[in-house]
């Protein structure tokens, strides 16, 4: 059982060892991992119903939040991160316009699929070995509802691994990754976590998920990231080259004879001046507007997307931050539907 030692033992566990029969509390378990993906399953089925009943959409976003944190190495705020961006997203302080004139209201453009209950589930004593596949057969209930496509909501960046294998699955092969982030997350483990957020990266390398990987923003990398980078082929983009590298990373074309692109967001790849809500502080990194010239401008079918690590207690007073992973959120938005 991996994480013990940390936060949320679960009172299961104690039971296990106390003569309780181990069916009672698997048969438990198996019923409320289907619960969960019942509740999952059908919203996606209405969205989906509903958007091919309007008509006219080939891609159409649907968030689903992850609300998981304890695979952090330091805070586990991220947890709390999906019901704060969604309340920004819809906040009255700015319109539902999109920069380049997508309308978010319209369940066309953005529909909403909910949270996977990661805190229940894991409360009922599943590992994580399960509670990942939990999430990649989550997304693919939603890529099962065509045009939907999977627009997710963080959590720790330790989902992305289990989101991508998801999307990698079922379209049939890798696709192309720009990631965005202070940090490679591509350790082997991180404290002996395989599903470590700062290994996410080597678990989607490993498993042939995705063509190429691009890193942009990487502030925090040490000999291992630099390592592990080379040996997977990860094209990582420094920040202390970033002017020499700017213009090749606005322009960017990919997922050309791939299943598509794949856009990860950690809050953290922005300077923290930008975004102070993250659990790793790193100074040095990207401006929201070259965040969004990178993406605005990419060229390429995105097939799906995360932003992750906002952590909103590490927030300030006005929740600048949640907005910020908002408008990223908005902005994905109108990059994905179509
Ligand atoms: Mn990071």
């Amino acid at each position: 059982m991996l994480n013990v030692g940390r936060r949320g033992i679960h009172f299961l566990q104690k039971l296990n060892a106390e003569n309780v029969p181990i069916e009672l509390i698997e048969k438990g378990q198996k019923r409320v991992i289907d619960a969960s993906l019942t509740l999952i399953r059908e919203r996606a089925k209405l969205k989906g119903e509903l958007v091919r009943a309007l008509g006219g959409a080939v891609a159409s976003a649907s968030l689903l939040g992850i609300p998981l944190g304890h695979n952090s190495s330091f805070l586990q705020g991220p947890a709390f991160a999906p019901p704060r961006i969604r309340e920004a997203i819809w906040c009255g302080s700015t319109n539902s316009t999109t920069e380049e004139g997508k309308e978010l209201n319209d369940p066309r453009v953005l529909t909403d699929v909910g949270d996977v209950p990661v805190q229940e589930i894991r409360d009922c004593g599943v590992d994580d070995d399960r509670l990942m596949s939990i999430i990649s057969e989550s997304v693919k209930l939603v890529m099962e509802e065509p045009p939907l496509r999977p627009l997710v909501l963080g959590g720790d960046h330790s989902i992305s691994f289990p989101v991508v294998r998801a999307v990698s699955e079922k379209l049939g092969g890798p696709v192309d990754i720009l990631h965005l982030d202070a940090h490679p997350d591509i350790y082997h483990a991180f404290e002996g976590n395989k599903y470590s957020h700062a290994s996410s990266f080597a678990r989607i390398m490993e498993g042939g998920y995705a063509r190429r990987l691009l890193q942009v923003g990487i502030r925090s990398i040490n000999k291992e990231g630099r390592e592990q980078g080379k040996r997977f082929g990860v094209e990582q983009y420094e920040m202390r080259t970033f002017s020499r590298d700017r213009s090749f990373l606005e322009n960017l074309k990919l997922g050309e004879g791939v299943k598509g692109v794949y856009i990860s967001i950690d809050v953290d790849s922005l300077d923290p001046a930008f975004a102070p809500g993250v659990s790793h502080i790193e100074p040095g990194g990207l401006s929201f507007r070259d965040v969004l010239n990178i993406v605005h401008n990419l060229q390429g079918d995105i097939v799906a997307a995360d932003v992750v690590e906002f952590n909103p207690q590490r927030d300030t007073v006005d929740g600048m931050t949640a907005m910020v992973a908002a408008k990223l959120v908005r902005e994905l938005t109108a990059k994905i539907s179509k």
